[in-house]
């Protein structure tokens, strides 16, 4: 087993991975920024090390630094946490090459899945069923539009190198097509490097349901049911949940074991998480993320696995938790995440919090690294942290999470508390009905479609 991980990252999950580090008795390095001197990982690790200004590019971005702190405290591996280098194969392999540990994928499955014309090609192969489209970038107009005809518009143009709603233009009628795709090439071109564009069928009211897998990367894979994470924002996820209010346990199982298998062909290493659209009952790969997610705390609470200790026990050549049919999804999970962000305008609140009342009791749990007196620096997301509340149901959950939102103080900073607070009092949420556009247009006070 690793003895020493430095952890390249700040907030909540760098206080997440620490936590498991220790239960798994190994000593902790803590790398921040000058801003995050404070921080609440710094005083909780072994070690620290300021590795640069506030600036990520300048810090948590910042490889020779990292490095260097790896040499200067004696780490043997590094847990990236998730955003910043997590998904960078070429982190991953320059730790190699300096015989550090990388706890995550193979790089070889991180540059795969980075690249989403490859990885839905792979996703396909695998047997993991795909929204229609191109097979492959297309290289001029003609071509794309025979393909988007043969779908049937409207269409989306999406951005190879893109991901996470980067990159993507809509093409409503054929009129629309020749536009989306210089338009959506030339945002690829400045934003990634990279022009190449792919073309799906656009599915209208899609939920985003999202299974999470381990592997052992050795042939082994488990899945670990799944998660509904539709509301979102601007395509950053608010209130995530699992099971999905509209999956049946045999919906659950068929996608699952789908995804398992093809994990076990890839010789997958470590958590990962396989993103569907779903609509009308069907199931289309979109993504696949090959870090530990901010919402894996909702697998956690419903299976009782604590996801970023196997990360690490995987990444030392251990082996699974459990087989597959020791896996049970119990109860339900609803994770909010509270930002330092005014909950109308979603604009950046970033300061000093005065006061801080996180809640309790049976099935509440609080991942966050702030505390009372605690200033949010500007450079970085606006978490404050997450509250992921669990239920034998999910009308208990949400009985909870009311109680949970009401106990919660955070003064001195405006927060999404008041959200939260609205949102689990809704009746199409109560009810578990919405898909990707609902909170938008709950937010922007237009009539919700169904
Ligand atoms: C789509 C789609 C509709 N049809 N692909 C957005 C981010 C990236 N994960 C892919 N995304 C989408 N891809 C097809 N063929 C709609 C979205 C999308 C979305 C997906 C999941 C959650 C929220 C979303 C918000 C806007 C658009």
């Amino acid at each position: 087993m690793f003895d020493k991980i430095l952890i390249a990252n700040r907030g909540e999950i760098a206080l997440r991975v620490l936590r498991a580090c220790k239960e798994l008795g190994i000593a902790t390095v803590a790398v921040h920024s000058t801003a995050d001197a404070e921080a609440m990982h710094v005083r909780l690790a072994d070690e620290s090390v300021c590795i640069g200004p506030p600036p990520s590019k300048d810090s948590y971005l910042n490889i020779p630094a990292l490095l260097a702190a790896c040499e200067i405290t004696g780490a043997d591996a590094v847990h990236p946490g998730y955003g910043f280098l997590s998904e960078n194969a070429r982190f991953a392999e320059i730790l190699a090459e300096h015989n550090l540990g990388f706890i995550g994928p193979k790089a070889e499955h991180i540059r795969l899945m980075g690249d989403k014309i490859e990885a839905k090609r792979t996703a396909k192969r695998l047997g993991i069923p795909v929204v229609p489209g191109s097979d492959g970038a297309i290289d001029n107009v003609d071509e794309a539009m025979k393909v988007a005809k043969a779908i049937g518009f409207p269409v989306l143009v999406k951005a190879a190198a893109g991901g996470g709603g980067r990159g993507m233009k809509v093409a409503q009628t054929a009129d629309d097509l020749a536009l989306a795709i210089s338009t959506a090439g030339n945002e690829a071109k400045s934003a990634f490097g990279d022009a190449s564009v792919y073309l799906e069928k656009y599915l209208q009211k899609p939920r985003h349901i999202e299974i999470q897998v381990l592997g052992d990367g050795r042939g082994g894979a488990i899945h670990l049911g799944e998660r509904d994470c539709s509301l979102q924002r601007r395509h950053q996820k608010v209130w995530e949940e699992g099971p999905s209010p509209v999956l049946t346990a045999e919906a659950r199982a068929r996608i699952g074991e789908t995804c398992a298998k093809a994990m076990r062909e890839m010789k997958y290493l470590g958590v990962g998480t396989v993103e569907f659209l779903y609509e009308d009952g069907e199931f289309y790969f979109i993504e696949m993320n090959t870090r530990i997610q901010v919402e894996h705390p909702v697998t956690e609470a419903i299976t009782g696995i604590d996801l970023v200790l196997e990360q690490i026990r995987v990444a030392n050549g251990g082996d699974l938790p459990a087989t597959q049919d020791q896996i049970t999804i119990s109860g339900h999970a609803i994770e909010c995440r509270i930002n330092a962000e005014n909950p109308e305008t979603f604009r950046p609140s970033p300061g000093k919090i005065q006061r801080y009342h996180p809640p309790g009791g049976l099935g509440v749990r609080i991942d966050s690294a702030v505390y009372q007196g605690y200033t949010i620096p500007p450079y970085y997301d606006s978490l404050v942290g997450k509250l992921i509340v669990h239920g034998k149901t999910r009308a208990e959950c949400l009985m909870r999470l009311r109680r949970a939102l009401d106990e919660i103080v955070v003064d001195g900073i405006e927060t999404t508390l008041p959200l939260f607070r609205a949102l689990v009092r809704d009746h199409d949420i109560i009810d578990g009905d919405y898909h990707i556009h609902w909170l938008e247009q709950y937010l922007s006070g237009v009539d919700r479609d169904r």
